[in-house]
């Protein structure tokens, strides 16, 4: 097991990740930018180095920043956790080349899955089920034209080096194509630095549901069952809960194989997350694949049992999966999780600032995972999550009632948050049956106004 690890993340996930580290006996260091001088993933840390300015770029995404700091500290591996460079293939190259291990997959796969529309011919060599779409890239609006009468409208226009819902369009007829190509394909340029696009059939009212994936360094892959993540308002998350009650035994099971079988074959390592949408007929198609730990990973770890972060760290040294995983993976109960975020439960501005008193809540199946703290400061630099509630439950039911008077236990003044947000949905009759897609938010923001 490595002797030292540099945590590359600030916030709730560096905490995440210094416990686990701390739990296997693994020393460990913190990196911060000025802004994040009295965070507490500094304190708890065993060294602390201040890589520069607040902003992220002069900080946490500065590779040589973070490599010297793992140098000067004589480390055995780095953790991204997740955003900032945890997606980098470049920066874990820059590791590998430093001999510094890179606690996620290797570059050349995290390159692939980065590439969506080479993921997704990827995921169809291994009969992984895709939407209906293009073979490639399409080069030209007359190509998707082309492409468009095959695959049946509406259709939608994705950026290969894609993300966030960035340089994606929703096309409904041939007449409108070539506009929307031509736009997709600049924003994607901006954005990303490449226009490439592919074609896919549009899905109207999809559910987003999300397999978590462990892969050892020897072949070995397990999927930990799904998350269902389709409460979001513009590609931002609020409530996650696992399992899905969409997913059948029988979809879990055949999903499940077949992504194991597949990501063996691709050589995949590490924690990932194979991402799907399921349409009307409940079923599932892949859309793309996260190559790191992502935010709602407590969900899977309560329903599971395992500690992902650590099976993370265990891979990473190059542990079998036989020797960090029950025998027989079973799914316990329910649980949920909402995003407690310094915005604006309404208008959804981000609120930084200082934190004058915070209480959280606690009890038999309540999680808490954060960096803050009663006098604690929201700097105004990064993004707005401050907090994850996680509940876990016999059943959906009990997850509910526990996160409803969690939330009423959860106090953070000095700043405004989405607590009071998550109490409205969870009275959402729709929401407390399970009857909801990715647009549910929308729909629930225009009942409020
Ligand atoms: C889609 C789609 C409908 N049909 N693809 C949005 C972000 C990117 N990761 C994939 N996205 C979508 N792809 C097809 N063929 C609808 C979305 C989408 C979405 C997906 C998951 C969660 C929230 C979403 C919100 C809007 C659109």
């Amino acid at each position: 097991m490595f002797r030292k690890v540099l945590v590359a993340n600030r916030g709730e996930i560096a905490l995440r990740v210094l416990n686990a580290c701390r739990e296997l006996g693994i020393r460990t260091v913190a990196v911060y930018s000025e802004a994040d001088r009295n965070s507490l993933h500094v304190r708890f840390a065993d060294e602390a180095i201040c890589i520069g300015p607040p902003r992220p770029a002069d900080s946490y995404l500065n590779v040589p920043a973070v490599i010297s700091a793992a140098e000067i500290a004589d480390v055995d591996a780095i953790h991204p956790g997740y955003g900032l460079l945890s997606e980098n293939a470049n920066f874990a190259e820059v590791c590998r080349a430093s001999n510094i291990k890179f606690i996620g997959p290797p570059p050349e796969v995290t390159r692939l899955m980065g590439e969506k529309e080479k993921a997704r011919q990827a995921m169809k060599k291994a009969k992984v089920p895709i939407l209906p779409g293009s073979d490639g890239i399409l080069l030209t609006a007359d190509e998707a034209v082309e492409c468009a009468k095959t695959v049946g409208y509406p259709v939608i226009m994705k950026a290969k080096a894609g993300g966030g819902g960035r340089g994606m369009r929703i096309v409904r007829n041939a007449e409108d194509l070539p506009n929307l190509f031509h736009a997709a394909s600049s924003e994607a340029a901006n954005a990303f630095g490449n226009g490439d696009l592919y074609m896919e059939k549009f899905i109207e009212r999809p559910r987003h549901i999300e397999f978590q994936v462990l892969a050892d360094e020897h072949g070995n892959v397990a999927t930990l069952f799904e998350r269902e993540c389709s409460i979001q308002r513009r590609h931002q998350k609020l409530i996650e809960e696992a399992p899905s009650l969409q997913v059948t035994p029988k979809m879990r099971e055949e999903i499940g194989k077949t992504l194991c079988r597949c990501l063996s074959e691709i050589g995949y390592q590490n924690a990932g997350t194979v991402e799907f949408l399921m349409d009307e007929d409940r079923q599932l198609y892949f859309i793309e694949m996260n190559t790191r730990i992502q935010v709602e990973h407590p969900i899977t770890e309560f329903i599971t049992g395992v500690d992902l972060v650590k099976a993370q760290l265990l891979i990473a040294s190059g542990e079998k999966l036989s020797n960090i995983l029950p025998a027989k993976l079973e799914m316990r109960g329910h649980a949920i999780e909402c995003r407690i975020n310094a915005e604006h439960p309404q208008k959804f501005t981000p609120s930084a600032g200082k934190i004058t008193a915070f209480n959280v809540p606690g009890g038999n199946g309540v999680r808490v995972d954060t960096a803050q703290y009663a006098e604690g400061v929201v700097p105004p630099y990064y993004d707005s999550l401050i907090a994850k509630l996680i509940v876990h439950g016999v059943d959906r039911a009990e997850a509910i009632a526990k996160m409803e008077r969690a939330l009423s236990q959860f106090v953070v003044q000095g700043i405004d948050t989405s607590i009071s947000l998550h109490q409205a949905i969870f009275q959402d009759e729709g929401f407390r049956k399970g009857e909801f897609d990715t647009k549910f938010m929308e729909r629930f923001l225009a009942d409020k106004q």
